[in-house]
């Protein structure tokens, strides 16, 4: 983690670290090849992201701010007061300054692997927010949650936001809210999650008929290009989103239209008409099954609230 030029702007440097290169390079070698989903989020694959939050299909985002709407002051009776507010993968920033009013931080942490598009939202929010301390952090936490020493260890809400917690396998979702619970110095944790529902309205969500999902998931190649030197052609695959009703899983995945051989220095790849990469998973939960999830990872005081469909929930639980 490198301190910028700008105070409280913390961003790592904006190569992939070479572990991510040989993680890539192993996960296209193997059978089924895969690609961590991370990778979805250069530049234009946040871009593209922000405009499926729009989309009519992908409900995720409009469930949850309608929960938030509805539900906002209980929510923030819920919490108690914040001193400050960890928002994690906060890309635009716009969902946690909806919350600025009713949970009144006092320090806003927005973290984004996306060093770029992140120091472009905070400019903005300097702006509009001139007496609320921000100290945003280019970092992937995927692996690690290690808040940069120079952050006070103040009483913490950790801010989780849009079901990201369901692009984590399992067990990694289990690690990461035990890793929250040992950083919120006696906070909390307020999560979007997404629910269990018919396939009919989930599969449209990540297949939308504009194809920005389509292309969201296809802009992984050119990234892995930029980042790896392979030699991808865009043109060879086509997007695939289906629920995996048994995982309870959307899974994402790219297949070849054709026979392809992925060259890169010192490599290379051959795949066969019809073979996929896998792409990304999106578990969605029961309340059930997510509350036992949190009293696994060490929370108490759970509550959580949901949308008039039932589509989506918002826990809030102590450490
Ligand atoms: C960021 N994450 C919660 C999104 C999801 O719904 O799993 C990513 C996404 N993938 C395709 N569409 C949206």
């Amino acid at each position: 983690v490198l301190a910028h030029a700008a105070p409280e702007f913390l961003a790592r440097s904006s190569q992939a670290p070479s572990s991510d290169l040989l993680e890539l390079r192993d996960g296209l070698l193997d059978h089924p090849a895969h690609i961590d989903p991370k990778f979805l989020y250069d530049s234009l694959g946040s871009s593209l992201f922000t405009a499926i939050t729009q989309l009519p299909e992908y409900y995720p985002t409009r469930c949850e701010a309608e929960i938030f709407e509805r539900h906002g002051n209980d929510i923030a009776r819920h919490i108690g007061p914040v001193q400050s507010m960890v928002d994690l993968g906060a890309g635009d920033c716009v969902k946690a300054e909806r919350l600025f009013a009713s949970l009144r931080p006092r320090h806003y942490l927005p973290i984004d692997i996306s060093a770029d598009y992140l120091q472009t939202a905070v400019r903005r929010l300097r702006l509009s927010y001139p007496d609320l301390r921000v100290t945003a952090i280019g970092q992937d936490f995927s692996h690690a949650l290690a808040l940069p020493s120079s952050v006070a260890a103040e009483q913490r809400l950790f801010f989780y936001p849009g079901s990201s917690i369901g692009n984590l396998s399992p067990d990694d979702a289990h690690a990461m809210l035990q890793r929250i619970h040992a950083q919120c110095e006696g906070g909390g944790l307020l999560v979007g999650v997404d629910r269990v529902k018919p396939k009919q309205i989930l599969e449209p969500a990540y297949d939308d008929a504009l194809h920005l999902t389509a292309a969201f998931n296809l802009n992984l190649l050119r990234h892995v290009n930029a980042l790896l030197d392979t030699d991808f052609n865009v043109d060879h695959w086509r997007h695939v989103a289906l629920f995996n009703t048994s995982r309870s899983r959307i899974e994402m995945h790219l297949e070849a239209q054709r026979a392809v051989r992925v060259n890169w220095p010192g490599g290379e790849r051959a795949f066969s008409a019809g073979e996929r990469i896998h792409t990304e998973n999106s578990y969605k939960f029961t309340p059930q099954a997510f509350t036992d999830l949190l009293q696994s990872a060490g929370y108490r005081d759970i509550a959580h609230w949901s949308d008039s469909r039932g589509w989506f929930s918002v826990f809030s639980a102590r450490a």
